[in-house]
């Protein structure tokens, strides 16, 4: 059985919040900073402690830590086994397709949008502090801060929140967000047709942390992990800023033109078919022409597969962003065989983000110009990152135009990346009825400001090094 109390709870089953800090941290006295962790360990909200869906809107404070390469060694945690949590994001960033800023070189890649603090700050460990008011939080982060005193420095604080009124719970394009999370075996009763994998793919040391060749129906090779990571995760964070007002100019200016839509229609179907979802989160592979709100329902909204009935994109591009991100199940042709099937159910992400910044105000809509910072604080949990987690996907699917296979030539709309190399990025496939279409996006949606990855030690890992 699996020991809920050794896993940190934004992993999972990740935080009910309203409003979250990410208080970003060097430690600067490693034997003051263990005695301080000893005290904060109570405060640490477990998966036992996480209320469960049905009464996930109680009042209550929730804390999560990690810890950076840096603050690994610096308390002397030893490795877990993942070296791109070892190498850090700063130096990861190239590879995701962050695009290079002028004064970067091949030894010391700095991300062009990375903003001044993320660039310079040393990131030790992170405080996760998720709450219900910003008055509650902002007291929960203080409090956190306050438990361990001058042994850390506290380095940068982002503030996240969700959007007001009947926005909540969408992210800052207008999507509903978080509709389609994994059920881990074991724990989760699954939904009709929610993905499913088991629990060692977010979760370290358990049943399926595994690693390739995966071959259909046999088991990978299981990680060899130290004794103390088992119940741990590794957190990627990204600083994602998103340009909602060019976003929106975007799809004004590219409305899918078919008999008998409106204006408006085409825009919302091209948006739609750029995402993968409707606004209201329903998916476009079960109702391909308009937003129904009938499949708003958690027994239908993640009951597809992108096969029926035929595998092709007339309901949905193979570039949309969560068919890039989770292909379900993929054949390439109609009666083709599978494809995919042995790795797909290895990589999938827990996502636990929140929207940070205002919403757009009338000036940005007017002059479709963004003036404000705002996007999604990205956060994800997998046991491992590259195989086949985080920066697997970003890399090996977001920014393929080759994926998935018969794709030849899509970046993802919303998150592919092209390292500024390609400065026009294409999506094909957006628009069903012409099939040659190569949509051509002459700037990013997204771009990341900053972003580090951290290990979520198990609270036994915890105890040890409060005691170390
Ligand atoms: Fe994505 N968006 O608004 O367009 N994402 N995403 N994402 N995303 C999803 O199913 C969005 C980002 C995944 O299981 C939805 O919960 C935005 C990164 C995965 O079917 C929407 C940003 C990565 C899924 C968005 C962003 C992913 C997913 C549909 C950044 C990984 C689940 C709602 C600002 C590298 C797919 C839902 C599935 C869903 C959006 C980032 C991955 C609306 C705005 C960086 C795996």
């Amino acid at each position: 059985s699996i020991d809920l109390t050794n896993i940190q709870g934004d992993v999972y089953p990740t935080f009910p919040k309203k409003v979250e800090q990410f208080i970003f941290f060097s430690i600067t006295d490693p034997s003051v900073f263990r005695k301080k962790l000893g005290k904060f360990r109570k405060h640490i909200t477990t998966a036992a402690d996480v209320p469960l869906p049905k009464d996930r809107m109680v009042k209550l404070t929730q804390y999560q830590i990690g810890f950076s390469s840096s603050g690994m060694t610096a308390l002397n945690i030893g490795s877990p086994g993942d070296s791109e949590l070892i190498d850090g994001q700063k130096k990861g960033a190239e590879n995701l397709g962050d695009e290079p800023a002028p004064e970067s070189t091949p030894t010391n890649f700095v991300g062009k949008h990375w903003s001044q603090e993320w660039r310079e700050k040393k990131i030790d460990g992170v405080i996760l502090a998720a709450s219900e008011s910003s008055a509650t939080c902002e007291e929960a982060a203080a409090k956190a801060i306050d438990i361990f005193g001058n042994s850390i420095k506290v380095e940068i604080i982002e503030r996240g929140k969700v959007r007001p009124g009947t926005e909540e719970g969408h992210e800052h394009f207008g999507y509903l967000d978080g509709v389609s999370q994994p059920a881990l075996k074991g724990l989760v009763k699954p939904h009709a047709g929610q993905l499913e994998c088991e629990p060692g793919v977010i979760i370290m040391g358990l049943k399926g942390d595994e690693a390739p060749p995966f071959v259909d129906g046999q088991p990978g090779t299981p990680r060899q992990r130290p004794d103390w990571a088992v119940g741990g995760s590794v957190m990627a964070f990204r600083k994602l800023h998103q340009r909602v007002p060019e976003f929106d100019k975007f799809l004004e200016e590219n409305p899918i033109q078919k008999h008998g839509l409106t204006h408006e229609e085409g825009v919302a179907l091209r948006g739609a078919r750029m995402v993968g979802r409707w606004k209201s989160g329903v998916p476009i592979d079960l109702s391909p022409e308009q937003d129904d709100p009938d499949f708003l329902d958690p027994e239908f909204i993640n009951n597809f597969r992108y096969h029926l009935p035929e595998p092709g994109q007339a309901r949905c591009p193979f570039s949309a962003h969560i068919r890039k991100t989770a292909p379900r199940e993929h054949h390439d042709k109609p009666g083709a065989p599978l494809k995919l099937n042995p790795v797909l159910p290895h990589a999938l992400i827990m996502r636990a983000g929140i929207p940070y910044g205002p919403e757009v105000t009338p000036a940005e809509r007017q002059a479709q110009k963004t003036s404000e910072d705002r996007g999604l604080l990205f956060v994800s949990y997998q046991s491992l990152l590259g195989s086949f987690g985080f920066s697997f996907i970003q890399r090996t699917w977001a920014n393929n135009p080759t994926f998935p296979p018969p794709e030849d030539n899509s970046f993802d709309p919303i998150i592919g990346n092209a390292k500024g190399v390609v400065r026009t990025r294409v999506a094909s496939g957006t628009d069903a009825t012409f099939t040659g279409e190569n949509l051509e996006m002459k700037e990013d949606f997204i771009v990341a400001e900053g972003g580090e990855y951290f290990l979520i030690p198990p609270l036994k890992a915890i105890d040890r090094i409060s005691n170390g």
